[in-house]
């Protein structure tokens, strides 16, 4: 397993290559060019001005996190075929660049979603946090303003200012897609791709919808083993697999990580590693990743990805935001710090058990 750590990029990101480097273990980043647009193609001198960045702080690019897919490829719209060629364009040029992992997620209009980006703990720190009572009790609109009165001067991943601004159009060209029309999207998308991915060995890893169930009343397939291992037999190819972020499938307390992590041996290409705590239905904050702090065993978690043989990238994924650290809503540098010297500590404890 090869331990990593995210970074937005030297315009949108406090936190600099040269502290991840300090983070023990931590061997690369995994970044994006987080000015690029959905349907953009990605251009080569900014791809190796990135990488140019990582390596003068001693870090490879481990992966790319995320090249994003239009709506109009999720939703079948008229102009996919375009898109899908501007995407396998990028891929063309990430793999000539030696990258070789890709991270992306089909949520439909938005990315991952929380009703509070800085809830109070009683230890001091702050934690993003989702409660399905007042999301349900608003509209979009509602929660695209709360979301930007506490995002601060940060971008939050999937929420592009430019294109939630169109978000009415957007929700309108989903109308008819249901799950099964949105896999079929996937589906298409997929096999468009798969060709320049093996060509250059690149790993797609579709990112789990967080959280796992529809909100705002749109179709979202990435939510639970179903889910999961449907996605994996759209295309039977070593480049179609799965990132498995424990905390996103972990916001449903129905479904069991380990299980699912042994369930997709082989199929996992990246691994997004946090704890959630469960405050019953559809309400969750998320924690420090100790297993003591939220719901889920991490213990067992990183037994899982030992067991299958898992040798990919992992980050620690979301924290609390402590010590008045001020930094992307959910990736404070300390406390995902922290969550690497925890998870290196469960691995070296399962590896000589
Ligand atoms: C949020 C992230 C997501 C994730 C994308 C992957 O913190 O986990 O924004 O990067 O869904 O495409």
């Amino acid at each position: 397993m090869k331990m990593t750590f995210r970074w937005f990029g030297e315009k949108f990101d406090t936190i600099t290559p040269e502290q991840i480097r300090q983070v023990p273990a931590v061997v690369g980043v995994i970044t994006t060019l987080y000015d690029t647009l959905p349907g953009e193609v990605w251009e080569r001198d900014a791809v190796r001005a990135l990488k140019a960045r990582a390596e003068k702080a001693g870090l490879e690019i481990s992966g790319i996190e995320s090249v994003n897919i239009h709506d109009a490829i999720k939703a079948a719209a008229p102009e996919r075929d375009r898109y899908i060629e501007n995407y396998i364009k990028t891929l063309k040029i990430l793999g000539e660049e030696g990258i070789d992992l890709v991270c992306y997620n089909f949520m439909p209009v938005f990315d991952w979603t929380r009703s509070d980006l800085a809830k109070p703990r009683s230890d001091g720190s702050s934690v993003l946090s989702y409660d399905g009572d007042i999301v349900e009790n608003m509209d979009f609109e509602q929660m695209l303003q709360s979301l930007e009165s506490k995002r601060g001067d940060f971008l939050l991943p999937g929420w592009e200012p430019e294109r939630m601004a169109r978000n009415k159009e957007l929700f309108e060209i989903y109308k008819g897609v249901d799950e099964a029309k949105l896999r079929e999207n996937l589906g298409y998308f997929l096999k468009a791709i798969m060709p320049v991915c093996e060509e250059y060995n690149i790993k797609m890893a579709i990112h789990p919808d967080d959280p796992a169930w529809s909100v705002f009343g749109l179709p979202r397939i990435v939510k639970n083993h179903e889910d999961l291992h449907a996605i994996v037999k759209l295309v039977d190819s070593p480049c179609n697999g799965i990132t498995l972020c424990t905390g996103s499938l972990g916001s449903n307390p129905d479904n069991d990580i380990p299980a699912i992590i042994r369930s997709l041996k082989g199929k996992i290409h990246f691994a997004h590693v946090r704890n959630v705590k469960h405050l019953g239905y559809r309400k969750f904050d998320e924690s420090a990743h100790l297993s003591g702090d939220g719901s889920l065993d991490m213990y067992e978690i990183m037994k899982a990805f030992v067991d299958i043989g898992f040798d990919g990238a992992l980050r620690p994924d979301h924290g609390r935001m402590v010590w008045n650290e001020k930094s992307m809503p959910g990736y404070g540098l300390y406390d995902r710090a922290m969550g690497v010297c925890y998870l290196s500590g469960l691995l070296e404890a399962i590896r000589k058990s």
